[in-house]
């Protein structure tokens, strides 16, 4: 599988160019550039046959219809936690290895989610463009229904990220329990198996699950139902595990009180509904997005791709696609 060092390294850069990926590999490797799934129709046959490992340097479908077409592929250095956007089950299937970049965007990302969750309870967004708009002059901007001092927070999920949001609302002296399908190893905070269950006993619900089949839409209109009328929503996951037209209902009935979105169904679009709700707070999913962050998350889809060509283990193979023998 490993090469000798004079022989080149055909990669598929798929996705938005990058600095650190366009600077960050040897003259051994051949980098080859396609933006979009739509792109890739421009491949030629013979580089497709060449490309040995591709990096996919954003939300980029890598599903079996692209994976498929590399006879010689082994690796894929998939950018981001989230790798729901990755064919993990053909990869496996076909002994091809799926990286992803976990760790180095854990704080980051945790850091996000409680400024939204303070942002939406305090309305913080509203209250700027009360200022801005001049009414500040004649009367003082009004007292917020929401406040982080009398909440209670149920997580759905409780891995890295989400442990690091836990630990954030600890020291904020914030009640929290959390849902997953099992209870997260070495967490001592309360766990529900029963998502209902959770929803009715807390106000506030902090989505940092992984996407794909397996949650597909499990924020549901009951879920929210159960959340009640001082319900708020942070999502910071996928679009896809919440229902979103279930959830503009619920935001214009009053069923929740409010919601802040960093993920959507069908990035970039927002459905334009949403756009008119003044009780949810849209961010263009910026979780990890400072430039340190995403620098180092740059850094180890490269740095992935390098080790393996180097005949080293990857660093951050996916649960999926184990690596033995290296
Ligand atoms: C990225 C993410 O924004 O890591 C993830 O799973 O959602 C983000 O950090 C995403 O990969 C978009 O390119």
């Amino acid at each position: 599988m490993t090469t000798g060092s004079a022989e080149k390294i055909d990669l598929l850069i798929y996705g938005p160019r990058k600095p650190v990926v366009d600077n960050g590999f040897s003259e051994r490797f051949i980098r080859h550039n396609f933006e979009t799934k739509g792109d890739l129709d421009r491949l030629t046959p013979a580089v497709t046959e060449k490309i040995r490992g591709i990096a996919v340097t954003g939300l980029r479908p890598a599903d079996k219809t692209v994976l498929s077409r590399f006879p010689k592929l082994e690796i894929v250095s998939s950018f981001g936690v989230g790798y729901d956007h990755v064919d993990s089950a053909y990869a496996r299937e076909h002994g091809v290895i799926v990286t992803n970049t976990p760790d180095v965007l854990t704080e980051e990302v945790a850091d996000t989610a409680m400024g939204l969750l303070i942002a939406v309870l305090r309305e913080f967004i509203k209250a700027d463009r009360y200022l801005r708009s001049g009414l500040w002059t004649t009367q003082d901007y009004p007292l917020s229904v929401g406040s982080l001092r009398d909440r209670k927070v149920g997580m759905v999920g409780m891995g890295r990220i989400g442990q690091a949001i836990a630990r954030r609302l600890d020291a904020a002296r914030v009640p929290v329990v959390y849902h997953s399908r099992n209870p997260a190893p070495g967490v001592s905070h309360q766990h529900y198996p029963n998502l209902i269950e959770m929803a009715t006993a807390v106000d506030t619900l902090v989505v940092i699950t992984p996407g794909g089949a397996a949650t597909l839409n499990l924020i549901n209109a009951d879920v929210m139902k159960a959340l009640g009328p001082r319900g708020v929503i942070i999502n910071l996951a996928r679009g896809t595990v919440i229902d979103e037209p279930a959830l503009i209902a619920a935001l214009k009935s009053g069923t929740i009180l409010a919601a802040g979105l960093d993920v959507f169904a069908k990035e970039p679009h927002v459905p334009d509904e949403l756009k008119t709700l003044q009780n949810v707070i849209l961010l263009p999913h910026i979780g990890s997005a400072s430039l340190v962050t995403r620098n180092a998350m740059d850094q180890l889809v490269v740095d992935n791709l390098k080790a393996w060509f180097s005949g080293k283990a990857p660093l951050t193979p996916i649960a999926e696609t184990p690596v033995k023998d290296r």
